[in-house]
């Protein structure tokens, strides 16, 4: 039944944990039947895309994963699944989803981008340890990830590890080079808090919460979709990392694109286009 009301919420413990630490993982948010469709649903677009030869869906990853692993390195990507995929474009409005995304950043939760991940068994490529914010810095903190596991990610797979609590202290110093990242000597994606996750499970953090993975040593993929949303009253600090679909609201009401054509409304991507 399509409804209005809140349905599916975070519990109070996950909100509380949320809130001290700037992550959460909701265990089993979608079935592993459900999570086993889009698991089949990813691959076949990287296959669809990797059959034509797009470049841009299978690299090594950031180059500043050479810092992580001296191993080889490969992931297969897609940014803005949504635009391929009417199971994905579904799922990103599912509020089981939503639901739980309002108890953090509040009723009205507006579409970043989304990102697919396929770390390939055995050199899934590491992610250095790195805040969000660092790409695309907002004024009111409101943007989340939310990482939705299509299949098991234990340690090994090289599941999402983040720093507790880093979220309370801004924005700490970046490299800017084969991708934003912390200092590795530093910040070590070893010495991280793991965030092992099963089939279904939803991994939400906060866009400051400083955050990493490991290489994928296992003989399986690991498989996972990223969305990234926020309040859409938000305003973007600069036109950094612009794409397609971003602005759609995935859940409530955008008060900015209601209160009529002569409210500025510089969260939303064609109205930044326009003022270039
Ligand atoms: O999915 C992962 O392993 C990490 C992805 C990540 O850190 C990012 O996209 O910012």
């Amino acid at each position: 039944m399509i409804t209005s009301e809140k349905a599916h919420g975070l519990t109070g413990e996950e909100i509380a944990f949320y809130d001290q630490n700037g992550y959460v993982l909701a265990k089993g948010v979608f079935t592993r039947e459900e999570a086993a469709l889009f698991r089949e649903e990813t691959h076949a677009l990287a296959h669809r895309l990797m059959s034509v030869s797009d470049p841009s869906v299978r690299s090594e990853g950031w180059t500043s994963g050479a810092k992580v692993t001296d191993l080889r390195r490969e992931l297969v990507h897609c940014h803005n699944v949504q635009f391929h995929s009417a199971a994905l474009a579904r799922l990103i409005i599912d509020p089981r989803l939503t639901d739980r995304a309002a108890d953090i950043i509040g009723p009205n939760v507006q579409l970043h981008h989304t990102k697919m991940f396929i770390k390939p068994p055995e050199r899934g490529a590491p992610f250095p340890m790195h805040q969000d914010y660092s790409y695309f810095p907002h004024e009111n903190h409101t943007m989340i990830a939310a990482t939705i596991h299509f299949d098991d990610a234990p340690i090994e797979k090289g599941c999402i590890r983040v720093v507790p609590g880093s979220f309370k202290n801004g924005l700490y110093d970046h490299i800017h080079e084969g991708g934003s990242h912390l200092p590795t000597e530093q910040y070590p994606v070893e010495e991280a808090t793991p965030c092992p996750a099963e089939t279904g499970d939803v991994l939400f953090f906060s866009y400051l919460t400083i955050h990493g993975s490991g290489l994928n040593i296992t003989d399986q993929p690991r498989t996972t979709l990223l969305v990234q949303m926020r309040d859409p009253s938000d305003r973007p600090m600069g036109l950094q990392h612009l794409s397609r679909g971003q602005g759609v609201m995935l859940r409530g009401i955008d008060p900015e694109a209601d209160a009529g054509s002569h409210v500025a409304s510089k969260s939303r991507y064609l109205s930044q286009l326009s003022e270039e």
